[in-house]
């Protein structure tokens, strides 16, 4: 602590508070806990933040990691010890593959209690051990904001990811004199210059070099330097696994994403000589499994963390900078004329990219996805946000939806049930004038769905589709690939989603019939409340390029 530092006299969870508005904190979420009265008590007073009542912990998280994605700020979830944190977990998890800077706060048992498997104790640093990227248990409140500080430090430097800091009762409630820290300045890394060079000059001797773009991208705010970086080197750009909107969907250098394992996006990675790997650990559903780039090709990566570099490939050169000063420095160097002109094997493949972005007509005897996202496409305005729950649904989002705006595509890498609904509330929070979709399977939905009743509370008007096959169709799609013919588990008798939405307080429709989904949708755009569309979808089409039956006879599902 620094000796000259101003104090106040406070009690930890004032602190705490306090410290959230140095860091420019706006909502935070919870689920409220007797651990943690103090903190509570803290924000009523508190003007410039939203406290964000959740109906559940994994909820709460979930919509605090997709709100600190939306707003490129840290989110900020606070739970109670022992089950409040175990719900949470599932939103550190998220963070934690997602790279998402966030910090869950956690009430913890009385100090003089710690150790003896106390009521609801639990010791963080062993249990989120491994999917944080700290955890610190504070045990008196003068040093309340040296550790809050250098937590939102920690989780936005870097790589970033998720903190955990514990907050034990007593210490929440003691009173001291409490320092006054600001928060840490922006660090930047800057990359070395010889380095720059090494990449133009590789760059301008390729054939066909590919940039992969990730989620490091958007997070340094660095599209306009993305777009020139791709345009002066007449690079084309993949974006790597769910991070869609990382580069406008509607440029001449775009050849569509890896969220799909049949995308054309993948050949095109797999067909070029060099991959320029950028704001991405390369994870594995984006290389096709770690088998790309293959080992013929060159790589050069580029993160602001030496940790992703090499993570998961050996690079031929490795930029550890600072994505938007790195694609600015390369800009600032002259470019040398590449060796070849990429025009035309660029257009071709996006010839292909388009023509596999374009929906058939697939009627089936309940209402086709193709024609719901042809719907949507037409109808919504273009920075939409949509946001997916894990399940095969999400596949139709993926290959025609189109992304061209920023910050418009929000799904979980990590693939957790039960996103959608949360996300889209934080998303929307971040982003209130925009339209903003959560697209969600029947499963999906079940998990977190009662966030519907947050939404209804705190006026946040999002619009949830539920695509109901009835069924964990992916896990089903699963089973018959394996163990033809033997369905177990996977079926569900489900509530009426429509009438749920519209118990929740929302505006709840129901869509059988192909014809049905847009009038559904401009109803839901006009209403002055949450809405809930339930779409009724034929399991036998499981996916964009299969269907269930074709699945059992062996043929591939995806
Ligand atoms: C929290 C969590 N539990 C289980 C799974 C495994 N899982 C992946 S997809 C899926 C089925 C999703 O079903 P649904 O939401 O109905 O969408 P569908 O696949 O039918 O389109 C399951 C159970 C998971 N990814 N996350």
């Amino acid at each position: 602590m620094p000796t000259n530092a101003t104090t106040r006299r406070m009690n930890g969870g004032h602190a705490v508070v306090d410290c959230l508005r140095n860091e420019g904190v706006r909502h935070v979420f919870n689920v409220p806990g007797e651990s943690f009265t103090s903190i509570l008590d803290g924000m009523r007073d508190m003007t410039q933040m939203q406290l964000i009542s959740n109906r559940q912990e994994g909820g709460a998280c979930l919509m605090a990691e997709a709100y600190a994605k939306a707003s490129r700020m840290p989110g900020v979830c606070v739970v109670t010890r022992g089950p409040g944190a175990t719900n949470a977990s599932i939103g550190v998890h998220c963070a934690r593959h997602d790279s998402t800077p966030l910090v869950l706060l956690v009430g913890q048992v009385a100090r003089s209690a710690r150790g003896r498997e106390a009521g609801q104790e639990i010791d963080y640093t062993h249990f989120f051990g491994s999917i944080a990227k700290w955890v610190i248990e504070v045990n008196d409140p003068i040093r309340v904001p040296e550790v809050m500080t250098r937590a939102f430090h920690i989780a936005r430097s870097g790589r970033p990811g998720p903190v955990v800091v514990s907050l034990p009762r007593d210490m929440l409630d003691e009173t001291a004199d409490v320092p006054l820290i600001a928060p840490y300045p922006v660090i930047r890394a800057n990359p070395e210059p010889a380095l720059i060079q090494d990449m133009i000059e590789r760059i301008a001797a390729a054939t066909n070099p590919i940039i992969m773009a990730g989620s490091g991208t958007e997070y340094a705010g660095a599209r306009a330097d993305l777009i020139a970086f791709s345009e002066t080197f007449q690079i084309p750009v993949v974006t790597t696994y769910r991070r869609l909107s990382a580069f406008p969907n509607d440029h001449a250098h775009y050849l569509g994403n890896l969220s799909s394992a049949q995308s054309p996006a993948r050949e095109a990675v797999a067909g070029a000589d060099l991959v320029v790997a950028i704001g991405t650990r390369l994870n594995q559903q984006s290389t096709a499994g770690f088998t790309l780039p293959h080992p013929g090709q060159t790589v050069i990566q580029i993160d602001p963390s030496e940790d992703v570099i090499g993570q998961n490939h050996r690079p031929d050169i490795g930029i550890v900078s600072d994505v938007k000063l790195a694609l600015s420095a390369a800009l600032h160097h002259p470019a040398p004329a590449p060796k070849a002109n990429r025009q035309g094997w660029i257009d071709e493949y996006r010839k292909v990219q388009q023509e596999w972005a374009t929906p058939p007509e697939r009627p089936t005897g309940q209402v086709s996805m193709e024609k719901v996202m042809m719907d949507m496409k037409a109808t919504l305005p273009k920075d939409t946000i949509h946001t997916v729950d894990a399940g095969n649904f999400a596949l139709w989002v993926h290959k025609y939806q189109e992304f061209s705006t920023p910050d418009t595509f929000f799904g979980p890498t990590v693939g957790c049930m039960g996103y959608g609904v949360p996300a889209a509330i934080g998303a929307k929070l971040a982003h209130p004038d925009r339209v903003t979709i959560a697209n969600c399977g029947d499963g999906g939905f079940m998990m977190t769905g009662q966030e519907m009743a947050t939404a209804v509370q705190y006026g946040v008007k999002i619009i949830t589709v539920v695509y109901n096959n009835g069924a964990l169709g992916t896990i089903r799609m699963h089973q018959e690939a394996q163990y033809p013919n033997r369905p177990s588990g996977t079926d569900f008798v489900n509530p009426d989603f429509a009438a749920l939405g519209t118990a929740y307080g929302g505006l709840g429709m129901k869509v059988t019939r192909d014809n049905d989904f847009l009038p559904a949708l401009q109803e839901a755009l006009k209403a002055d409340k949450p809405a809930l569309i339930e779409v009724m979808t034929d399991l036998e089409f499981i996916s964009p390029t299969a269907k269930l039956s074709q699945v059992t006879a062996g043929q591939p599902g995806r």
